[in-house]
């Protein structure tokens, strides 16, 4: 099967397991997880094909790693970007001392002016990333892309409480302008690959 075809379909389960079950038919449970034979018994109901070991497909190689199974493969939930009340058992971590988040130009007005600072909005949490490159790709889902730089050492300090989830994305409830300022350009070099 194309590549293609397992972008689409990774595409419609990440709207079924982070924002709308019901889309495939099924629901989650408290800690967000659907049962893969439901789960692959609904996407199939849409008239989209799929089975098992597409489905195991899909999670191994998806670029962002987005989904993870249950201990016995029976479940599987998203890891991060839901926007329905599910609790996936975030763990707290220590940020570094700076994180960036990616958005649009046109969203900096609101976010920085209004001292509204960065909200959840439909998720759960604000989305952090570890790297700058990180966040222009983030930012470029939006528009044309620009970079906060998140003062999360004084957050922490200042009792903010930070999870890293199972792929990597930092999350906060919520980022008070006073801990953010525009990041212009990487200020590291990028390593070498
Ligand atoms: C913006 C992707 C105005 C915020 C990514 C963002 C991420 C404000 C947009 C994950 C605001 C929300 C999440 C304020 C925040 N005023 N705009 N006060 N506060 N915003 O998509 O962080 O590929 O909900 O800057 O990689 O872009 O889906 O959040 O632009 O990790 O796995 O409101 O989604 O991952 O947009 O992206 P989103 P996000 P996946």
């Amino acid at each position: 099967m194309g590549n293609d075809h397992y972008k689409k379909i990774s595409k419609f389960i990440s709207l079924v397991l982070r924002h709308n079950p019901d889309a495939a038919g099924i629901s989650l449970d408290d800690h967000g997880w659907a049962d893969v034979k439901e789960l692959i018994q609904g996407v199939n109901e849409t008239g989209r094909a799929l089975d098992l070991e597409t489905l195991k497909e899909i999670v191994r190689t998806n670029d962002k790693k987005r989904f993870s199974f249950n201990e016995d493969g029976t479940k599987i939930r998203a890891n991060q970007g839901h926007s329905i009340q599910v609790d996936v058992e975030l763990k707290q971590a220590v940020p570094p001392d700076v994180l960036y988040h990616g958005t649009a130009t046109r969203f900096l007005g609101s976010i920085l002016n209004a001292k509204e600072g960065l909200r959840a909005g439909s998720r759960l949490y604000v989305h952090l990333s570890k790297d700058y490159g990180t966040a222009v790709k983030v930012g470029m889902r939006h528009g044309v892309p620009a970079v906060l730089k998140v003062d999360a050492k004084r957050m922490m300090k200042e009792g903010y409480t930070f999870y890293l989830s199972e792929n990597g994305v930092w999350l906060v409830e919520k980022v008070p302008v006073k801990y953010l300022e525009r990041a212009l350009e990487p200020e590291e070099p990028k390593a070498e690959p």
